[in-house]
C-alpha cells in the first residue's frame, strides 16, 4: 500500500481480464467496516486499478481480495472482500484452574504465567531452578554410543578426523566445539565449514574430495549432514566414515554412517529434541568427556552453546533454558578473547550479557560474515588467543556487520518499492538479479512483520534461483514448497521459515502455484497478528517480589516468552518522543496512585494519537540508567480504553 500526498491510502488492484471486458469495468461494490472510508477511483492503467481509499487512520493494514463472478457481455461485477485490520489482536489467555494454583505455594499471577507456557504442577520447581534436573544423559541420543567409540579408535589410532560444519552461528560455533574438544582428547583435527555462496549448507562432494586429500578418514558433520544421503553415501565411497551429527529433521531414510546422532530422529529417545546443532555437538562432547573422566573441561564450551541456542532461535523449553543459562553464566566470563574484543566495541560489558544481547548485538556479528561472504572471520574470531588478532577480526566483524546491515537496508527497499502494485495479494512474493542470498532471509522476514503476509524473496541467477521464505501462523510454508517439489531443485525449512533452490525456466510456474496455494488458504481469514497476553493486571500487582519471581522463568524466547500483561484504564500523565529521529516514546503512566515508566519502541505506531486514557499490553523490562536498576513497562501496543 503506497500513499498519496494528500495522506490517502492508494489500493492497486490487479484483474486479470481481457482489453474489451476492461472498459466495461465498473467501481465494485464494496463493504466497508470502517464508517468514515470512502472509496472512488482515482486512475485507471491497463490492467491496473488504482483505488483510493480516504478517512482511515495510517495504522491500517487493509487487504482486498477480488474475483469475478459474473462475466457476461453485458456487464462485470467484483465480489471484494475487503479487510480491515484494526491493528494487532488481543488474545487473553484463560485463567488458571483453582487445582493448579492450589498446587504451588507461587503467587497467583506466577502460577498463572507458568501454566500458560504448560508447565506441569510437578515440572514447577525445576522450571524455576533452571538445574541439572533439565539436563539430558547424552547416552539416550541415538546412536551416541557408536559415535563415542569411532571416535576414540580415531584418537588411539591417529587418524586425521574431519569437522564438516556450516556458516550461521550453529554451525561455526558447533565446529568450534567439535575442533577443540576432540583435540583436547588428542585427535588430530581438520574442519571445512562451507562458503554460502560457492557451496550453500550441507554436504558437497567437492568439499568432502579435498578432506579426503588432506588425509581425513573419518568426516562428523555438525549443524547438516541428516538429509545429504547421496553425499554421505560418495563420502564412504571415497573411504571415509561418516558421522552425523545433526537437529535438522531427517527424510524417510537416514543417510548410511557409522552413526546418525540427531534428537528429531523418529525412534530417538531423547527427552529434548529442540536442541541447536551446537548443542547436540556439546552433547557428545559430554559424552566423549564422560568416558575419560574429563567432564571439568566443559563449561568452556558452554559460552557457545548459549550464543548457537539464542541465535538460532531454538525453542526455549527444557534442555536449552539450562544450557542458555548456564553458557550465559561462562559467556560473562569467556577466556575467548575474541569474544572479549567483540563485547567491548559492540559497547556491552562482559559480566552484564543476557540473552538479549545475544539476539540483538552478538548473534547478528557472528552471523554476518557468512553473509556477506566467508564464515572463516567468525570461526578464528571464537578460536584466536592473540589479543592483537582478536581485535582485528572484532574490528572485521564489525565491519562486515555494518555492510550487512545497510545491503539488508537496500534490498528491503528495494523489494518495497517493486512489491508495491502487489500488497493486495495474500503472498508477497519478489524476484531480482541483485538480490543478495546473504541477506534475502533477513529481508523476506522484515516483510512478513510489516505486512503480516507470507513473503518470499528470490535471488535470481542465469540457472538456478535461490528462494528464502518468511511466513505467519496462517500458512504453512514448508509444506506449500513441499507441494511444488517436482518444481524445485532442493529445499528444507519449517512452516515459518524455509529456503528453495529452483531452476529459473520453473519460477513463474512456481510463483503461480505458491499463489494459488495462498489464495485458498488465506482468501478466507482476517489476517490480523496476535498479540498473546498473559494476564490482565492492574498496575499495582506488578509491585513487590512479583518481577524477582518473573526473572526465574528465565531465560526467554520462543516456546517460553516474556510475560505480556495488559492493563485498562491507565491514564498517560507524561509523553516524550525520544531517540535519534524521535520514533521512540517514553510515558509517564498512572493507575490509582501507581505510577511507572513506560517506553514505547515500536516505531509502527509513530504518528498514534494518544488519548489521555488508555488500555496497553506490555512486558516488565529492567534497564540500566547510570547504573542503577530500573523497572519500566516496555509498551508492545496501547489502545484508547475500553475501545476494544
Ligand atoms: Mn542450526
Amino acid at each position: 500500500m503506497g500513499k498519496y500526498s494528500d495522506g490517502a491510502e492508494i489500493l492497486r488492484l490487479r484483474l486479470r481480464m481481457t482489453k474489451k471486458k476492461m472498459l466495461r469495468m465498473t467501481l465494485p461494490s464494496c463493504h466497508c467496516e470502517e464508517p468514515q472510508a470512502t472509496w472512488q477511483f482515482r486512475k485507471r492503467m491497463c490492467d491496473c486499478f488504482i483505488l483510493i481509499l480516504s478517512g482511515l487512520e495510517t495504522t491500517f493494514c487493509l487487504s482486498l481480495f477480488c474475483d469475478i463472478v459474473s462475466d457476461s457481455d453485458q456487464d462485470i461485477k467484483l465480489s471484494t472482500k475487503l479487510n480491515l485490520n484494526q491493528g494487532t489482536r488481543w488474545k487473553i489467555l484463560p485463567s488458571v484452574p483453582d487445582e493448579y494454583l492450589n498446587a504451588s505455594d507461587l503467587p497467583p499471577l506466577v502460577a498463572q504465567i507458568l501454566y500458560n507456557r504448560g508447565v506441569k504442577p510437578e515440572e514447577i520447581e525445576p522450571f524455576m531452578a533452571v538445574d541439572h534436573r533439565l539436563e539430558g544423559n547424552p547416552f539416550l541420543l541415538p546412536d551416541i554410543s557408536k559415535a563415542v567409540s569411532r571416535i576414540y579408535k580415531a584418537v588411539l589410532s591417529r587418524e586425521k578426523v574431519a569437522i564438516y560444519g556450516d556458516f550461521d552461528v550453529d554451525g561455526v560455533t558447533a565446529t568450534v566445539i567439535l575442533v577443540e574438544g576432540l583435540s583436547r582428547l588428542g585427535a588430530e583435527v581438520i574442519c571445512h565449514i562451507p562458503d554460502r555462496f560457492s557451496e550453500g549448507h550441507g554436504l558437497n562432494v567437492s568439499a568432502l574430495e579435498k578432506l579426503h586429500t588432506r588425509g581425513a578418514h573419518l568426516v562428523i558433520t555438525v549443524d547438516c549432514g541428516v538429509t545429504d544421503l547421496t553425499e554421505a553415501k560418495q563420502a564412504q565411497e571415497m573411504g571415509m566414515d561418516m558421522i552425523i551429527t545433526d537437529h535438522h529433521i531427517p527424510l524417510e531414510s537416514l543417510p548410511r554412517a557409522v552413526a546418525v546422532v540427531d534428537p528429531k530422529r523418529k525412534d530417538a529417545v531423547y527427552p529434548y529434541p529442540d536442541l541447536a546443532g551446537a548443542g547436540v555437538a556439546f552433547k557428545l562432547l559430554q559424552a566423549l568427556f564422560y568416558k575419560d573422566n574429563k567432564e571439568k573441561w566443559l563449561a568452556r564450551f558452554l559460552d557457545l552453546v548459549a550464543l548457537a541456542t539464542v541465535t538460532d532461535l531454538s525453542l526455549m523449553v527444557g534442555e536449552n533454558r539450562y544450557l542458555v543459562k548456564a553458557g550465559l553464566r561462562e559467556l560473562n566470563n569467556s577466556s575467548r578473547v575474541g569474544i572479549q574484543e567483540m563485547v567491548k566495541l559492540a559497547g556491552l560489558k562482559m559480566g552484564e550479557l543476557d540473552s538479549e544481547d545475544i539476539s540483538w548485538v552478538l548473534g547478528p556479528r557472528l552471523n554476518a560474515t557468512g553473509r556477506m561472504n566467508n564464515a572463516s572471520t567468525s570461526y578464528q574470531l571464537l578460536t584466536t588467543q592473540s589479543p592483537e588478532e582478536a581485535r582485528l577480526l572484532a574490528l572485521e566483524l564489525e565491519e562486515k556487520n555494518a555492510e550487512r546491515q545497510k545491503l539488508t537496508t537496500e534490498v528491503l527497499s528495494r523489494a518495497r518499492e517493486k512489491l508495491a502494485t502487489k500488497l493486495h495479494l495474500p503472498l508477497l512474493i519478489e524476484s531480482d538479479e541483485s538480490y543478495s542470498i546473504g541477506v534475502i532471509g533477513l529481508v523476506a522476514g522484515k516483510l512478513a512483520d510489516e505486512f503480516y503476509k507470507p513473503a518470499i524473496i528470490i535471488s535470481l541467477g542465469s540457472e538456478l534461483c535461490q528462494g528464502s521464505c518468511r511466513s505467519i501462523a496462517e500458512f504453512n510454508i514448508a509444506s506449500a514448497l513441499e507441494n511444488c517439489r517436482d518444481l524445485l531443485t532442493a529445499f528444507g525449512g519449517h512452516p515459518l521459515a524455509a529456503g528453495f533452490t529452483v531452476p529459473r525456466r520453473n519460477l513463474a510456474q512456481l510463483e503461480e502455484r505458491l499463489m494459488s496455494l495462498a489464495m485458498d488458504q488465506l482468501y478466507h481469514l482476517e489476517l490480523r497478528p496476535e498479540l498473546v497476553i498473559d494476564a490482565e493486571v492492574p498496575l499495582a500487582a506488578l509491585a513487590g517480589d512479583i518481577f524477582n519471581l518473573i526473572k526465574r522463568l528465565r531465560p526467554f524466547g520462543r516456546g517460553n516468552l516474556q510475560p505480556t500483561f495488559l492493563s485498562r484504564q491507565v491514564e498517560v500523565i507524561e509523553c516524550r518522543n525520544f531517540g535519534n529521529q524521535a520514533e521512540w516514546l517514553r510515558l509517564k503512566l498512572k493507575q490509582g496512585n501507581v505510577i511507572w515508566q513506560a517506553v514505547d519502541f515500536e516505531s509502527r505506531r509513530k504518528g498514534k494519537e494518544i488519548s489521555p486514557c488508555i488500555d496497553i499490553v506490555y512486558n516488565l523490562e529492567e534497564s540500566r540508567w547510570n547504573g542503577e536498576e530500573v523497572l519500566s513497562l516496555n509498551l508492545l501496543d496501547f489502545a484508547p480504553a475500553q475501545l476494544r
